[in-house]
């Protein structure tokens, strides 16, 4: 009796929450150029990216007529790998092409 009762089935009542951020995702960028050919563009979105032939020529061609397209979406090391792999081949065949990433 006067005892205040803090039965123990009558704590506060807490939650955990969790949240998980989800990681950034990266759009690699294929920019146009005037000197690049058509073909090379193709055999990028081919080799590097995975795409078929007709959505390779879909992309180039927008890329061509909108002077950029978006030719994936990765998280940041991948991104930043087909930069690279896009870059180095396009210097090997001397192309300017340029290949940017952006946060998505
Ligand atoms: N504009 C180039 C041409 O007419 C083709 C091209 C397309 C180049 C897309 C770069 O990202 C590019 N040969």
């Amino acid at each position: 009796m006067g005892k205040l009762d803090y039965g123990e089935d009558q704590g506060v009542a807490t939650k955990d929450v969790t949240r998980v951020k989800q990681p950034k995702k990266y759009k690699v960028i294929l920019l146009n150029d005037d000197y690049t050919t058509m073909e090379f563009v193709v055999f990028i979105l081919e080799t590097v990216f995975q795409r078929s032939h007709q959505e390779s020529m879909a992309l180039m061609l927008s890329i061509h007529n909108t002077d950029r397209g978006v030719a994936g979406i990765f998280s940041f090391e991948i991104a930043e790998m087909k930069v690279a792999i896009v870059t180095e081949l396009a210097r090997k065949h001397e192309y300017p092409l340029c290949c940017v990433m952006e946060e998505e």
